[in-house]
This record gives structure tokens, sequence and C-alpha cells, in this order.
């Protein structure tokens, strides 16, 4: 890992804060505890005002507010939500954007009404190929001044589980997790869930817009279109054992019997498993994997029993999923820093 960022990183690190590993421990995840990236500034938002303008190639164009919206039939969803960028420091060479460690990560019950009803509702017109989410929030990036704005095909959204959610753990949205309503698309990472929404707009053609065509997409050259970064690949994170040294955040445990527990994802399959090093990687023995409490589209526990004998120690944990994806030993490399789910790697003294 690097060992300097700089004042630009912090500025960014300092805005959009990651949810402390300890805080694994809880199913759900505190609202206060998750995860948050913001491009730009958090937007005033008045609710008497806010409508949702659903347009473009539809039969019926549509504008709600908030109490129409709310008025309709809601569904929840525990959802794990990721950042594509979690991991981001571990990448050699650096690369500057928001510094994520392992932190970007959150799981949350969202509650709204789905895309797909809403849809319907307005009619999509055979001519549709993409649904376009535009936020309030407006800034410059890449040189262009832009609102924060991604798109999903539309026949994704009429079988997919997407929602327009307007609660979060059974309260309003906060205005940092994008009051009063934003998109959560389950399995994808975090910058296809468009916060502080105010369009859905049909389109008969990709979209186009800076978020789609040159963030979020695999890339080694600056001018290669790349590969778009679409679901979550599998991670499993661990509960950091025993006590941190304040300043280098370096763990100290016990001799003795030791619970290692933590918590794997996949927005891509079902969690098949996971494993766990003592010895840096070198060895592995499977972890017990907790059922499945929150659903398909939220992280499940696992934990391990280790019996801890005095020295220096590297632990790891590896998840694969059904689809027979399996985390990384090592961090690949490219351009933005993306969908780094190498396995996490906490280094331990026991006493
Ligand atoms: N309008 C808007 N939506 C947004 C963003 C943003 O900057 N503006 N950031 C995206 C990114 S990159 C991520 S990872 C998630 C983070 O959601 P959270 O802050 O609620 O955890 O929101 C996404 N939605
Ligand atoms: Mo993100």
């Amino acid at each position: 890992m690097s060992e300097v960022i700089s004042l630009q990183e912090l500025q960014l690190a300092a805005r959009n804060h990651g949810m402390p590993l300890e805080a694994l421990r809880w199913d759900v995840t505190p609202v206060g505890l998750h995860y948050l990236l913001t491009h730009y500034d958090i937007p005033d938002v008045d609710a008497a005002t806010w409508r949702l303008e659903v347009g473009g190639l539809v039969e019926r164009p549509l504008s709600l507010s908030l109490d129409e919206l709310r008025a309709r039939d809601a569904v929840e969803l525990a959802v794990t939500m990721e950042c594509a960028g979690n991991g981001r420091v571990h990448v050699e060479p650096h690369v500057v954007s928001q510094p994520w460690l392992l932190e970007a990560v959150g799981t949350a019950r969202w509650r709204g009404i789905p895309v797909a009803a809403v849809l319907a509702e307005a009619g999509v017109r055979e001519a549709a190929l993409e649904a376009v989410f535009t936020g309030l929030d407006r800034g410059v990036e890449g040189e262009e001044e832009q609102a924060y704005e991604r798109s999903l095909p539309v026949d994704r959204l009429l079988d997919g589980d997407a929602l327009l959610a307007f609660e979060v753990n059974g309260a309003p949205l906060p205005p940092q997790h994008g009051f009063p309503l934003r998109l959560v698309v389950p399995g994808w990472y975090g910058m296809t869930s468009v916060k502080w929404l105010s369009r859905i707009t049909l389109v008969d053609e990709p979209f186009a817009g800076y978020q789609q065509r040159h963030s979020y997409r695999v890339r080694l050259e600056e001018d290669e279109p790349g590969e778009p970064i679409t679901t979550i690949a599998p991670r499993s994170l661990m509960i950091p054992p025993g006590i941190p040294e304040f300043l280098t955040r370096a763990r100290v445990v016990e001799a003795g019997a030791c619970e290692i527990g933590g918590r794997a994802w996949s927005g891509r399959a079902e969690v098949e498993g996971v494993d766990v090093s003592v010895d840096g990687g070198d060895s592995w023995a499977p972890a017990e994997l907790g059922p499945p409490t929150l659903g398909r589209h939220a992280w499940r526990g696992w934990r391990f029993t280790w019996d801890a004998t005095p020295g220096p120690y590297e632990l790891c944990c590896r998840a694969r999923d059904a689809a027979g994806n399996e985390q990384p030993l090592a961090p690949e490399w490219n351009l933005g820093g993306y969908v780094n789910n190498a396995v996490q790697r906490v280094a331990v003294t026991v006493v």
C-alpha cells in the first residue's frame, strides 16, 4: 500500500466515511455507520415541492410527489451495498481518488416502490432501451459540468428488484443517503444506486453521460472504452480480532481460542463458502457459513475458531460464490482502481 495520500484525497476521505469494520458485527448496519459516497455536495431538497418526473419514451409521463409515492404499495429489501472503489488504496501503482481501504460497504433495509411498478404505470414504449436516473446534485468532473446520472437497461429493470427507496432501516432517508428518494439496485456496485432522484428518462440509445461513458469502467489506458462495471464481485471481511494499537491499528490478540467472524457477499451468485488463513494465505481452512437470514441481496455471516499461540500472524479470509467467482490473492491494477476484491489481510500479534 502506498505510504502517502494527498490533501485532495484527505478532503474526499473526510467527507465520505467508511463503515468501521467492527460494524460487521451487525446484520443490518446502523445508518450512521453505513459507508457514504457523494461525488459533489449533498443537495438542499424541499420535500414539499419536490417531484419525481418519469418521462421520455413512456405512454403516460408521471410527476409524483413524495406523498403520492408513499401511498403506493411498498416493499422492503435488505441490500448489501459496496462502492466499486472499495480496496482502491491496495492497488499498485497508486490511483488518486477516494482512498478506500476496505470499509466502503454496508447493509441496510431499504423500503420503497419497485422501479418495475413505476415503469409499468408510466407505460414503457417499445423503442425504449435504457432508463436514465438523474440526481439533483451537480458538480464538475473530467472538466464536464453535470448532474450525477446513471442508466440501466429497461429489461433488467422490468424483471429486477430495483427499488425507489424513501426509507432506510425504518426511517425516512437522511440527507446524506439521498433524501427524499433514491434508487437501490441490489447486487450492483453502489454507483448504480442514484441518490436524490429527480427524474427517470426512458431513452432509445445507450446513455453516454460521464458516469457511464468515462467513470466506472475497467480500463488500462485512458483512451480505451474499457468494460463497464456492473455487479459486485465476491468479498469477505472479518471483524478485526482483539484490540487495536491507536496509531498503527495493529491488532493484539490474547492466546487461546479466538473466535474470528465476519461477513461475505457477492452480487453475482450466492456465496458458497469462506476460507480462512492465519499464515498469510499459505494454508486455508473452511469457515462455518451462517444462514442467509437477510435474503439473497445481503451479506451472510461466517465464523472460524482459531487456536491462537503467541507470535506474529497474518489473518486472511476468502469468499467464493456459486458462479465460480473467488477472491484473488493479490490486487489487479486498473486506471480507476475499481473492483479490487483481493483477500483481506490483517496483521495480528498474539500475546
Ligand atoms: N446522486 C448521486 N447518487 C450517487 C452518488 C452521488 O455522488 N450522487 N454516489 C454513488 C456512489 S459512487 C455510491 S458508492 C453510492 C453510495 O451510497 P451511500 O452514500 O448511500 O452509501 O451512491 C451512489 N449514488
Ligand atoms: Mo462508489
